[in-house]
């Protein structure tokens, strides 16, 4: 089947090898070998992404506005079929592929806190040099996507068309859940307020969509697909959620659930060595936040999930998106247990910073 796809990439059966690749819970993701040189070819799910051409639209005119403002920045654009297209539909999917950058590689988890500052200061840099590029241009490839409003309406009508024995095993769960409402109030707040920004936001920040080179730094962002114009607290807060947490979401075993300071100073020092004079006041003052609002709004996600039989995330095993949210709760109470220590890391970081 993906012959028929690489096929128009110039790529003749029985001269190539490929193998799925990476862990996405998304796209599908291969890689392919042909005469020593490596090849990534993606399947973009359609049923999430319905407009994957807008994704597509989006690569080229970030990577056309890279390509004059800063020429030496690597950029991991899109190959052409050989009738020039960098999107190909093919049996109702669409396919993409990227020449392998030879050097690099991806963690899909942490070893030590000097990739999670590689990385954050990738993503913050990512943002600073669109900084320039007007934001609004890019096709927004999944509507509301971190609308943490929506994303409770979206948990309230899962709660109210569940069925009634994913209820009653999930209504401790829901009911802490719904306690922990004030943090979308907080959103509702600071998205009306002017001083938060739209700005290029990757919205996708976990440590596998950064490239690594062989000494270990960060070369550049990945994955694509969820670029639109955000908030930076989607971006801050994603590696809150992902890097600060000893355990994956994927961890039943809570008691290994903990937030580790010295990640939280990883994050600060990489993204805001790149971003401290881009945010505003406010913005700064919402950095810890950021973490707060991304895992209640994946808790939030991953409780509606169950609720809905798992028709987007999928599922390894029956309760797998109950404990996903449950994690994500167990984490969430860690990280307000140190808000107030985090606050003073941020504030020791910009005064430190300030130049005066
Ligand atoms: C999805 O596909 P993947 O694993 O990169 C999801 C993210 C979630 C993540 C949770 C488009 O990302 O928002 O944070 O799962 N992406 C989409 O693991 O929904
Ligand atoms: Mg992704």
């Amino acid at each position: 089947m993906l012959s028929a796809v690489l096929q128009p990439f110039n790529f003749i059966e029985n001269t190539y090898t490929v193998a799925p690749f990476g862990s996405g819970l998304i796209n599908n993701t291969w890689l392919a070998e042909r005469a020593g040189k490596k090849y990534i070819v993606q399947r973009i799910n359609q049923h999430v992404f319905k407009t994957p051409w807008d994704i597509d639209t989006n690569i080229r005119q970030i990577a056309a506005y890279l390509q004059i403002h800063y020429p030496g920045y690597l950029f991991t654009v899109p190959l052409h079929t050989h009738s020039g297209e960098t999107l190909l539909q093919y049996d109702g999917h669409a396919y993409r592929m990227f020449t392998f950058i030879e050097g690099s590689h991806t963690y899909d988890a942490l070893q030590q806190p000097g990739q999670a500052y590689e990385a954050a200061k990738q993503f913050g840099r990512f943002t600073k040099l669109l900084g320039g590029f007007n934001a609004s241009q890019l096709k927004v490839t999944l509507p509301n996507f971190h609308d943490l409003s929506l994303r409770y309406q979206q948990f309230e009508t899962a709660i109210a068309q569940g069925g009634k024995e994913l209820l009653t095993y999930a209504a401790e769960l829901i009911s802490t859940l719904q306690k922990h409402a004030g943090i979308v109030h907080q959103f509702e707040g600071l998205k009306t307020n002017p001083a938060f920004k739209k700005r290029v936001t990757h919205h996708d920040t976990k440590i596998s969509n950064v490239l690594f080179d062989e000494k270990d730094k960060g070369i550049c962002v990945i994955d694509l697909d969820t670029v639109m114009p955000g908030f930076f607290i989607s971006d801050i807060g994603d590696m809150m959620r992902t890097y600060l947490a000893s355990a994956s979401e994927d961890e039943t075993d809570f008691s290994k659930i903990a937030i580790r300071d010295e990640y939280f100073d990883a994050i600060v020092e990489g993204y805001l060595g790149e971003m401290q004079f881009e945010l505003s006041a406010p913005e700064l003052d919402a950095f810890v936040y950021s973490g707060k609002f991304m895992i209640y709004m994946q808790a939030l996600r991953f409780l509606a999930d169950f609720l809905n039989n798992d028709v987007y995330y999928g599922a390894k095993y029956p309760l797998h998106n109950y404990n996903r949210a449950a994690n994500q709760m167990v984490l969430l109470k860690s990280l307000v247990d140190k808000e107030e220590l985090f606050n003073q890391k941020v504030k020791a970081f910009i005064s430190r910073h300030s130049g005066n």
